[in-house]
């Protein structure tokens, strides 16, 4: 196999192809539902894992140096430098990141800021001349001890001013980058205790504080979107953004509906007991569809393992969600995954980001094929047809009364309710997926 050196561009090759460092399926020009694929896909490297995480887990230290021997500002500069050139051979337009992985955290807040911007400022530079930039910044409210009972739900107030600085500052780092979003992940914005919890209080805090940003981010003319990216438990026990359902009556209590957006995580819905495309169904359907971490979880661990997604039959139902949701526009698919730990070479982050694409190409063309197929939208079209026409339509339309319809029913013995044919529906889809071309 070649070292990372040697591979200077991974090229699309086509299915047949042996190549370690070719696509299979990810053929970024090609044309596939109205758009090429590297715009239906939008795929964004995710700062953390690939430039940062070192396969530390807590049985054991780091079995991978991504430090290039250096340290301070000049290994995040070094750092910054491989994200570009990663990003360059893998052809990826985007990346998201946290402030701390970008800069060195200071003595003092204000050297910790200085730091930040200074890396940004690097950033862009980096940016100049190439059409990379961040699908979306956040900033990092769960490492350090200070967010130990939370950030804006902390019970201290100077953590909620604390959390102020940071947004702002990843808020303004989003402006400057010409990031397409920024994203609010809670972190430990939960608790694990209801014995020394106001919960009341900290929630509504939480609104507050969304408001602000969401103000701020106005004031400071950042056209970006603002997500709110739901999970279930790790680290705290109940998370106040526990599913997209749960996210959604938060923004509605506070009025924040209009505001934010979903940044939906396949490894999140698995460990809230959803699959990944009911997230994003229950999404579109509340029009907060955003973005996508795309990874997968185990389901024999129920913890958030952020493994490469290469599961096709999921990457194809997800591909179809996001096509009847009309696709991405400000979001895009970010790998919030990391190579395992024993995958510690080089050529390892490039043979995940090929796999992880790959599959999403290959569950992008599926997903066309179902559309073309036909069977199954038709089949669910088909199955509430008595809502298209007669008294059912005068349903939908609000057109008819409770009681009308009790006079109905009155009238009505025998009511035929037809088979939902899972099986035969799930055959479809095999058929669509392993059908030999
Ligand atoms: C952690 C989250 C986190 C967010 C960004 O589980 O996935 O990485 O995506 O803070
Ligand atoms: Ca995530
Ligand atoms: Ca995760």
């Amino acid at each position: 196999m070649k070292n990372y050196a040697d591979v200077k561009q991974i090229n699309y090759e086509g299915p047949k192809s042996k190549e370690p460092f070719a696509f299979k399926y990810y053929n970024p020009e090609e044309v596939i539902h109205g758009k090429k694929m590297k715009d239906q896909l939008r795929f964004a490297l995710s700062y953390w894992h690939t430039i940062n995480a070192s396969g530390t887990d807590m049985f054991g230290g780091d079995t991978m140096d991504k430090t290039f021997g250096l340290s301070g500002m000049e290994m995040y500069k070094k750092k910054a430098d491989f994200a570009f050139e990663l990003m360059k051979k893998l052809g990826i337009k985007f990346y998201c990141f946290h402030d701390v992985d970008v800069a060195p955290v200071g003595k003092t807040m204000e050297e910790t800021v200085k730091n930040f911007h200074e890396m940004v400022d690097y950033l862009l530079m980096k940016q100049k001349g190439t059409d990379i930039h961040p699908l979306w910044v956040t900033v990092n409210m769960f490492s350090d001890k200070v967010f130990m009972a939370g950030a804006a739900t902390s019970p201290n107030a100077e953590v909620f001013a604390r959390s102020c600085l940071k947004v702002k500052n990843g808020l303004d780092a989003a402006k400057k980058l010409g990031a397409e979003g920024y994203v609010f992940w809670g972190g430990r914005e939960g608790y694990d205790t209801l014995l020394n919890t106001d919960m009341g209080l900290e929630v509504d805090n939480l609104g507050r504080f969304m408001q602000m940003a969401a103000d701020y981010k106005k004031k400071i003319g950042f056209k970006g979107a603002l997500y709110i990216e739901p999970k279930p438990k790790e680290p705290t026990k109940h998370q106040y953004d526990f599913d997209v359902a749960t996210c959604c009556n938060f923004l509605r209590k506070y009025g924040l509906e209009k505001e934010f957006k979903m940044n939906i995580e396949a490894n999140h819905a698995t460990l809230a007991g959803h699959t990944f495309q009911h997230e994003i169904r229950v999404a579109a359907t509340n029009g907060v569809f955003g973005s996508i971490d795309s990874n997968q979880g185990d389901l024999f661990l129920g913890w958030d393992t952020d493994q490469f997604p290469t599961n096709a039959y999921d990457t194809t139902l997800a591909m179809y969600e996001i096509l009847m949701a009309g696709g991405f526009t400000t979001g895009g698919l970010n790998f919030d995954a990391k190579a395992r730990r024993q995958s510690n070479t080089f050529e390892d982050i490039l043979l995940a980001y090929i796999a992880g694409m790959d599959t999403f190409a290959l569950g992008l063309r599926k997903a066309q094929q179902i559309i073309d197929d036909g069977r199954l939208p038709e089949f669910v079209k088909e199955r509430y047809q008595s809502y298209a026409s007669g008294f059912g339509k005068e349903i939908v339309d609000g057109k008819i009364s409770f009681e009308e319809l009790a006079a109905h029913a009155l009238k009505t013995d025998e009511i035929k309710v037809d088979s939902g044919h899972q099986e035969y529906l799930e055959s479809v889809l095999n058929q669509i997926l392993f059908e030999d071309k």
